[in-house]
């Protein structure tokens, strides 16, 4: 146990749990009789009758709850299965595992122990040294399970977990409510991706301890189709979610192409010379940059700078941006004297375009150093 008065309340989902149900809860609460441990049964009405079962157990050990609700997917189960821990059995650690015994209720005093040592969550690992899983499990789960990981850890940008599909995990109040997980909206196993990458993201210790995954004995998995796919889905949203600046930056650098060559285009319909109407046309595109970046992609940042150095250096960056842009136009006119100068005006925009992101990112719109002077 993390200390004395700690109050720890687990929280297991369970749909047609009705095989496992009585004795995950007779076990859990032998192993855990503190007074201060709760267990949460979130059930979607199993049409098994879990709830009546937990029901029962809760009549002999009122530490036991239940929480009811109408089928709205796994995650939105641990969802409201979180959020009633932490808002209504005043919770300091939420314990979440599943309700088959793949987890094993004897792993949970290490888990605890972890954050009794500092850490902010402690994840049941199958994937760190010393942990595995059952190989009942076929090989297609198997697959499915390990790749599945390492496509979520690297693309949603959690390399240095090796098991960021866990279900099994303690995790403190404070760091699940800095993560605000009561905002998550996705339905599946995602769920466990998503959590995680809220927690990283918000600054919790993460640490893994092994674990050995057995696989159900009695019941059927829930995993479906439509949850491997929201998956792979939401895994990309995940991506984006961590690069959104980066996202923001390129649809300005889209509007910015709208801008440098519709300019272009009616420059050249009003008769202007092409080497003229291409540097007017960039410092145009330039401006509407700016203007977008400065109050949109970049409008989130604690900055060094005031914004008057901010727009002296942004003129400075776009003066080496329009330098290379134009230098590309002119040397691909004389390459290829042939080819449509809207097309080679257009080559010019992603030399330039990358070199603006990396200058104004890391120069103009630097964030302010937390170490350092504010
Ligand atoms: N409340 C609720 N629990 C679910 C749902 N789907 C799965 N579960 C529970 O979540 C846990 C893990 O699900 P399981 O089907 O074993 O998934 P697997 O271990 O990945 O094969 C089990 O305790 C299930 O009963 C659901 O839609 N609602
Ligand atoms: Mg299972």
């Amino acid at each position: 146990m993390t200390s004395l008065q700690t109050r720890v309340c687990f929280v297991i989902p369970t749909y047609n749990e009705a095989l496992n149900v009585t004795s995950l809860l007779q076990r859990l609460t032998e192993l855990y009789p503190s007074p201060d441990v709760t267990f949460l049964i979130v059930d979607d009405e199993s049409p098994d009758g879990t709830g009546r079962l937990v029901q029962a157990s809760a009549a002999t050990d009122h530490r036991v709850h239940l929480l009811e609700g109408k089928r709205r997917g796994f995650g939105q189960a641990y969802v409201r299965g979180m959020t009633y821990a932490l808002d209504v059995l005043d919770a300091d650690v939420v314990v979440q595992m599943d309700a088959d015994f793949s987890h094993d209720p004897a792993d949970v005093g290490k888990l605890l122990a972890g954050l009794s040592d500092g850490a902010d969550v402690v994840i049941g690992s199958r994937y760190v040294s010393g942990g595995a899983v059952d190989r009942r499990w076929h090989v297609g789960r198997r697959m499915l399970s390990r790749w599945g990981n390492r496509f979520a850890r690297l693309i949603a940008g959690m390399k240095a977990v090796r098991d960021c599909t866990a279900g099994f995990k303690a995790i403190k109040a404070t760091a699940l409510r800095a993560a605000k997980v009561e905002e998550i909206r996705v339905q599946g196993h995602t769920f466990q991706v998503v959590l995680l990458h809220r927690l990283i993201r918000t600054g919790a210790k993460v640490i893994e301890e092994p674990i050995y995954f057995r696989d159900r004995d009695r019941g059927h998995t829930k995993l479906g189709i439509g949850s491997i796919l929201e998956f792979f889905y939401n895994v990309w949203w995940l991506y984006l979610a961590s690069h959104w600046t980066f996202v923001k930056f390129v649809l300005t650098g889209l509007t910015g192409i709208l801008v440098n060559l519709g300019s272009f285009f009616l420059l050249l319909e009003l008769g202007m010379h092409k080497f003229l109407a291409s540097p007017i046309a960039i410092e145009l595109s330039i401006i509407s940059n700016f203007l977008i970046n400065n109050h949109w992609s970049f409008a989130d940042r604690v900055m060094t700078d005031r914004a008057h150095t901010r727009i002296m250096k942004y003129n400075l960056v776009a003066l080496s941006t329009l330098v290379l842009s134009y230098v590309t136009f002119i040397v691909l006119s004389f390459l290829f004297s042939e080819a449509s100068p809207v097309l080679l005006q257009g080559c010019g925009i992603l030399p330039a375009g990358f070199l603006n992101y990396f200058m104004n990112s890391s120069w103009t719109f630097r964030e302010t150093d937390r170490d350092g002077p504010r």
